[in-house]
């Protein structure tokens, strides 16, 4: 089965509100690592002395799962990572056009040279090691070849093919990382930034066509838009195999970290956000709300009951239907006959009609109904005796 490389203390670190305290870090790490993702990585500890003291307090926590930390291809780097105590380092160069001519200037011949030094060097020291192409879609597919198969040679964990700029979708996805499947053996893990929409089908496509490890973040927060967000890829994955996923990994803890990682980052939960937005499990339309009544899954492709999370079925508004109104006056242990209960569905229409109504109208309505209809019967109670 794939593996999830969380990267929401790393990639996540990048969005453009997020400032983690350590205390924050090690909580999202605690979370991550209950739900059960395999790693997690962390920021570069080159990047600041605050961030190699993170990174070192997370190696150090003790968790099930496994810590990485990005670093960039060079000795130095390396070095500062090995000594935090992380279990890896995710290396990477860039090998698109434009990060060779603008971001380091160098030709792929020194990339390759490089990764050899670099990835020997931290494998010695008994480092898991993963190499990556930065931009890998807007590079040279030869050049992808050449600098995937050496450092495949020397010994590389994982090879990592970054969608920098969410250019790709799932078809350039399956076929690139399936035909590198036939160029390494070692594991492929896959990067897919979000600007284009495709970070989640990317994900799914990459995995079917033999990827091994994805990149994910809570709330898919990163740089601009994000990556793949943990949340929605793992709703891709339980679709294909509910049983799986289920068994590997704790489902509830998903809207508990979007939420906490929303508050820390300051940002609302999106309304429609995989699992944990307001509307993610909520039904409206009267046809729906009939047959859900009789099976959730007929609306349904993710059971909320495995998230941890609740299903909203509305019924105060114009669309609805008398039988959802009809479990609605169940619920409220009201019994009223068919009849009458397609007569309060009208009057619930109507109001709704002519504004907004509440859940506490719709129950008014059919109180009423329920009293009128107390009152019938015992005026014919009278009449009978
Ligand atoms: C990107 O290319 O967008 C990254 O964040 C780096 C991905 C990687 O290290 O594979």
């Amino acid at each position: 089965m794939w593996s999830i490389i969380d990267s929401t203390l790393r990639e996540g670190e990048q969005f453009i509100n997020a400032n983690f305290s350590l205390p924050q870090k090690k909580e999202i790490a605690l979370m991550l690592d209950n739900f059960g993702v395999d790693y997690i990585e962390l920021s570069n500890p080159a990047s600041s002395e605050q961030s190699r003291i993170d990174c070192t307090a997370i190696a150090n926590l003790g968790l099930g799962c496994k810590t990485l930390t990005h670093t960039r291809c060079n000795l130095e780097d390396v070095r500062l990572a090995i000594d935090t105590g992380v279990d890896g380092v995710d290396l990477l160069f860039g090998t698109s056009k434009y990060l060779r001519d603008y971001a380091h200037g160098k030709s792929i011949d020194y990339i390759i040279a490089k990764a050899k030094e670099v990835i020997s060097m931290a494998k010695n020291a008994g480092c898991e090691v993963r190499f990556s192409c930065e931009d890998s879609f807007r590079s040279d597919a030869e050049d992808l070849v050449r600098v995937y198969r050496a450092v495949d040679r020397v010994g590389v964990d994982r090879i990592g093919i970054a969608d920098t700029v969410g250019i790709a979708h799932p078809q350039q996805v399956s076929e690139l990382v399936s035909s590198l499947r036939t160029v390494v053996d070692c594991d492929i893990e896959v990067h897919f930034h979000n600007d284009t929409g495709c970070a989640v089908a990317n994900a799914h496509s990459a995995v079917q066509a033999g990827a091994t490890h994805v990149d994910t973040c809570v709330l898919g927060i990163g740089e601009r838009n994000g990556i793949t967000p943990l949340g929605g890829f793992i709703s891709r994955m339980y679709a294909d195999d509910p049983e799986a996923v289920k068994m590997k990994y704790n489902l509830p803890m998903i809207p508990h970290m979007d939420h906490y990682v929303a508050n820390a980052v300051d940002v609302q939960v999106p309304f429609n956000n995989y699992l944990s937005g307001y509307s993610a499990f909520s039904h409206k339309a009267g046809m729906h709300l009939k047959a859900m009544l009789q099976n959730s899954s007929t609306y349904e492709a993710l059971n909320p009951d495995d998230f941890g999370v609740s299903r909203v079925v509305n019924v105060a508004h114009r669309l609805t239907g008398w039988n959802a109104v009809k479990s609605r006056a169940e619920q409220l242990g009201l019994s009223l006959p068919d009849q009458t209960i397609r007569e309060a569905t009208k009057s619930i229409k109507a109001a709704a009609d002519v504004r907004h109504i509440t859940l506490d109208e719709v129950d008014l309505i059919l109180r009423d109904f329920d009293t009128r209809q107390m009152n019938k019967r015992t005026d014919e109670g009278r009449l009978h005796g």
